[in-house]
C-alpha cells in the first residue's frame, strides 16, 4: 500500500506542469427575467432633488438589466483583507474583474470592477462557505458619471473554506446561494439599492484555466459591448472606440437627452435672434447714407479751389500746364509764360490727383 501511494503521488507531480491550471475563473450570470422579485430600498435623506432624480433613473434602468460578473484570479493570490472571523477579500488584476451589463438599451457594456481590498469576496464559517464578485464601476449616462457599487449573487459550498487557499477550493462543489436576495446594486450616493437573487435563467461557471487570458478569451463577450478605449462607452454607443476623448454619438436619444438637446437648440436660436437684433436698424442705415451723402463729391473737390481744373489723360500721359503771370504793382497781371509737364499714368489708373508746390 505504501509503495502504490508513493507511486501515485509521483505520478501527480510529474503530470502537474503539463496541465497547469493556475487561474480560477468565475462567471456569475444574473439574468433579470423576473423583476417582481427584485427588492429596492430608497433612502432620500440629505440628498438634493437632482441627485435623487439621477440616481433613481439609473437604478430603474438596472432593475431590468442582465448582469454578467466575470473574475479571473491567480490561485496563488493571498487575501488582501481578512476580519479574522468569516470574511476575506482577494484582489484580481485590473481588467480581470468586470461586469457586462446588457438588456438596457442605454448603458449596455463592459465595465471594469474595482474594489479597494479586492473583487473576490469569501465568506465562511462553521460548515458553510460562499464566494461572490464585487466592486465599483463608472457608468457615464446623460452627462453624469454614475459610480455604482455592485455585489454579485453568491455561490455556496457546504464546508468551511475560511482558511483554504484559493488553489484548494473544490470548484465543483459550489451551487447558487438562493436563501435570500444577496446580489445588490447601490447608486453613488446610496439613494437607491436594488437587491437581486439568482433567477431561474441565471447561471454560473467556475473553472480553472492555464492563464488569465485563456479564461477571458473563453467568455465570448459580444464585440459591441466591449470598451476598447476604456472611456466607459461600449463600442455600440461610442463614436470612436479607439479614442477616449470621443464618446457618445449625438444621435442616440432618450426622452431626457432629447429634451436636453431641444433646450440646447432653443438656446442657440435665442443667441441668433439676439445677434440679428444687434444689427443696424433702417434708421441707423438711413443715417449712414445721409452722412455719406453729406460728404464732398469728386466734382466738389475739383471746385474746392478757385481755378482748379480736370486734366484728361491721353496715351497714358496727363499734360499739366501752368500759366505764370507777372506784375509790377501787384495790381495789373500779364502773362509771363506757360510751363508744361507730362506725368505718366499707370495702366488701370482711372483717377489721380496732382498738386503744385514751389521749390525751396
Ligand atoms: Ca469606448
Ligand atoms: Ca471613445
Amino acid at each position: 500500500m505504501k509503495t502504490s501511494s508513493a507511486l501515485f503521488l509521483s505520478f501527480l507531480v510529474l503530470c502537474s506542469p503539463l496541465s497547469s491550471q493556475d487561474f480560477l475563473s468565475i462567471h456569475i450570470s444574473d439574468v433579470a427575467t423576473n423583476t417582481k422579485d427584485v427588492r429596492t430600498q430608497i433612502d432620500l435623506s440629505h440628498q438634493d432633488v437632482d441627485t435623487v432624480q439621477s440616481e433613481l433613473k439609473i437604478a430603474a434602468i438596472l432593475m431590468s438589466a442582465d448582469l454578467d460578473y466575470f473574475l479571473t484570479i491567480d490561485k496563488s493570490t493571498s487575501f488582501s483583507y481578512s476580519n479574522n472571523v468569516n470574511t476575506k477579500k482577494f484582489n484580481a488584476s485590473t481588467n480581470e474583474a468586470f461586469v457586462v451589463i446588457s438588456g438596457t438599451g442605454v448603458i449596455d457594456g463592459k465595465y471594469i470592477l474595482d474594489e479597494y481590498w479586492g473583487e473576490l469576496r469569501l465568506l465562511s464559517q462553521d460548515n458553510w462557505g460562499r464566494i461572490s464578485i464585487e466592486g465599483e464601476i463608472n457608468v457615464p449616462f446623460q452627462g453624469s458619471n454614475h459610480r455604482l457599487n455592485l455585489s454579485s449573487p453568491q455561490l455556496a459550498i457546504s464546508s468551511n473554506i475560511f482558511n483554504e487557499p484559493l488553489q484548494s477550493l473544490n470548484i465543483s462543489g459550489f451551487t447558487p446561494f438562493t436563501s435570500y436576495d444577496v446580489g445588490s446594486i447601490r447608486t453613488g450616493s446610496g439613494i437607491a439599492t436594488v437587491e437581486r437573487n439568482f433567477y431561474s435563467n441565471s447561471y454560473f461557471q467556475i473553472e480553472s484555466y492555464a492563464s488569465a487570458q485563456t479564461a477571458i478569451n473563453s467568455y465570448n463577450i459580444d464585440n459591441d459591448l466591449l470598451d476598447s478605449d476604456g472611456d466607459g462607452y461600449a463600442a455600440w454607443r461610442d463614436d470612436d472606440d479607439t479614442n477616449p476623448s470621443i464618446t457618445q454619438t449625438n444621435s442616440i436619444y432618450t426622452l431626457s437627452s432629447a429634451l436636453t438637446e431641444i433646450a440646447s437648440l432653443e438656446s442657440q436660436k435665442s443667441s441668433l435672434i439676439a445677434e440679428r437684433d444687434a444689427r443696424p436698424t433702417q434708421t441707423t442705415y438711413d443715417a449712414v447714407v445721409a452722412e455719406r451723402d453729406a460728404k464732398l463729391s469728386l466734382e466738389e473737390i475739383v471746385d474746392l479751389r478757385a481755378g482748379s481744373s480736370m486734366v484728361e489723360i491721353s496715351n497714358g500721359q496727363a499734360t499739366l500746364s501752368m500759366e505764370v503771370e507777372e506784375s509790377n504793382d501787384l495790381g495789373i497781371w500779364t502773362t509771363g509764360g506757360t510751363a508744361s509737364i507730362q506725368m505718366n499714368v499707370q495702366p488701370g489708373e482711372n483717377k489721380k490727383f496732382f498738386r503744385f508746390k514751389m521749390a525751396d
